[in-house]
């Protein structure tokens, strides 16, 4: 009953809050050149797709979004579709937590989906009448409003009304990703990003359904995070005339990293802290005399060399400062990883590296969180809980078959496909090259299961572009390397390998040009894709 009052109240205040010159009909149809959307057109692509070309939902002034009733985890879902789908559409689409209403609707329900959806996947059904998504959590359900919304014409991403058919394909999506972790890694140590630049970045990356994001938070040029204990990290190590070049400058608060958590959080994205260590440490050794075995502090560095530093393995000191780190750092991240670096420790010998990881592992589990590290990591023979981040060029690795052998999981980052500061060819303006171009097929063309001698599809909790900054200043600058090979990576993750098909995949992301121009999004034009 109180549910049918409100949608009479609704559609009241509806019919009043309509803008006048609204159309009764829709106005126009899909500019001329761009092609009706598919069902099939999404990125990364759906497990299964059926569509029905006799049905069309077509979004109009008087569709409500509604959510389960009850639930709060959808209502924010039905949030944020709405916040989306408004500056476009001019609609009102008031989210309403009830049962069925007689209005054409979206409806966004959590429970009683398909057990075969898991923790991340959806259902979708397009008919006549609306859309319904369906899902075990919020985070599938809100996997489904990113599928809609690149079901919709591209002019949806524009900031102000547009006028057009707002149809949606009709049929149904049945979709779960093949990979428990979709990650993109920003780099803030060699130049320092905004906390907007973050957001901004997050709100790209949940678009295609990536979940994990890890923040690079300290290396030799920078020291990006406050830690109270040790104050002038941030204060001298991230302070004026850090980062490459010393014009990278910037530190996050705790409250600046609480609120990128939360941010992510509710796009579905979990940060992963990076502190790198026992090399890639300069800038807490520069600021810290005791840090060194010396006591001398070596001077601030900000070229582009790497393996030169290491912290003082013989020295109680360092783990203390360590455990400090690790337990400030535990305490403001909400997510289960904490990523310890341990990458080109070249200043570092083999036996003080495993004699290092053997005392600091076991912090990162005393405060409660489950260590990442890069694939140096499993020289040491590591608790089979340490993920491995593999970010190789070849095709074999001992220690990491070894490390997959014992139980350990890997994450997929090879150099040489998944990082997006490689330049894309040799012309690029930004980025490095070391491990070679990496055009956008061949960031797209690779099975993460198939990369590594002995790391087959059990092994491989997921995938994930890292984007190091050296070369990168602005957002732009970030956007650039990052479109279109993010959505590459963003594909290996999500999608089957058996709906792996590079022609489907330079078409559809061709089409999704129109939406990138639309949010500003600065991409590379490849000449491999037909853009739109
Ligand atoms: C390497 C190195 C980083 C560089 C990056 C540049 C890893 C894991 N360590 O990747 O310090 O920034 O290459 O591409």
């Amino acid at each position: 009953m109180r549910h049918r009052h409100t949608i009479t109240r609704l559609l009241a205040a509806t019919a009043l809050a309509l803008p006048l010159t609204l159309p009764a009909t829709p106005a126009a149809a899909a500019p001329a050149g761009t092609p009706a959307r598919q069902l099939t057109d999404v990125i990364p692509a759906p497990a299964e797709t059926r569509p029905d070309p006799r049905d069309t939902f077509t979004l109009g002034p008087l569709t409500v979004i509604r959510t389960s009733p009850h639930s709060t985890p959808a209502r924010q879902v039905g949030r944020q579709l709405a916040e989306i789908l408004r500056p476009a559409t001019g609609y009102p689409l008031p989210v309403l937590p009830v049962h069925a209403t007689p209005l054409p609707e979206i409806a966004l329900l959590i429970g009683g989906a398909d057990a075969r959806l898991g923790q991340e996947g959806y259902q979708l059904d397009v008919t006549r009448r609306g859309v319904t998504i369906r899902a075990n959590t919020s985070a599938g359900l809100f996997a489904g409003t990113q599928t809609l919304r690149q079901l919709l014409p591209a002019q949806i991403e524009a900031s102000e009304r547009q006028r057009t058919t707002w149809a949606i394909p009709g049929g149904s999506i049945t979709d779960h990703p093949r990979f428990a972790y979709r990650g993109a890694m920003l780099d803030l140590a060699r130049h320092f990003h905004t906390v907007g630049e973050i957001k901004a970045y997050i709100d790209l990356l949940s678009q295609y359904k990536i979940n994990f994001l890890h923040l690079h938070l300290t290396d030799d040029q920078g020291w990006r995070i406050q830690i109270d204990s040790w104050p002038r990290l941030t204060t001298v190590g991230g302070g004026p005339g850090t980062g490459v070049d010393g014009a990278g400058p910037g530190y996050l608060t705790k409250a600046d990293y609480k609120a990128v958590t939360a941010y992510a959080a509710e796009r579905h994205i979990t940060i992963v802290p990076e502190i790198d260590m026992p090399g890639h440490t300069n800038a807490a050794q520069s600021t810290y005399a005791e840090l060194n075995c010396d006591g001398v502090a070596p001077p601030p560095r900000t070229d582009t060399a790497v393996g030169y530093s290491s912290l003082c393995i013989d020295d109680e000191l360092t783990y203390q400062f360590i455990e400090d780190v690790i337990r400030e750092l535990a305490e403001i991240t909400p997510g289960p990883y904490l990523h310890i670096g341990g990458d080109e420790a070249h200043a570092t010998t083999d036996e003080d590296y495993t004699t290092f990881m053997r005392r600091v592992l076991p912090l990162v589990s005393k405060y409660g969180k489950r260590a990442f590290g890069w694939n140096e990591v499993m020289q040491v023979d590591p608790a089979t809980d340490v993920v491995a981040q593999f970010w190789g060029t070849g095709t074999t690795n001992t220690d990491l078959a070894e490390a997959v052998a014992r139980g350990n999981k890997v994450v997929m980052s090879p150099a040489n496909k998944a990082y997006l500061d490689m330049k894309y060819d040799r012309n690029t303006p930004l980025g490095l090259s070391w491990a070679g171009y990496i055009e956008v097929r061949d960031a797209y063309d690779w099975n993460p299961a198939q990369r590594v001698t002995g790391v087959g599809e059990d092994a491989v909790l997921g995938v994930e572009a890292p984007l190091w900054s050296e070369t990168l200043r602005s957002l732009d600058d970030i956007e650039y390397m990052a479109f279109p090979r993010l959505p590459a990576i963003a594909e290996l993750g999500w999608s089957t390998a058996a709906s792996h098909d590079w022609e489907s995949f330079r078409t559809r992301l061709g089409a999704q040009a129109p939406r990138w121009r639309l949010q500003d999004v600065d991409y590379y034009p490849s000449p491999q894709v037909p853009w739109l």
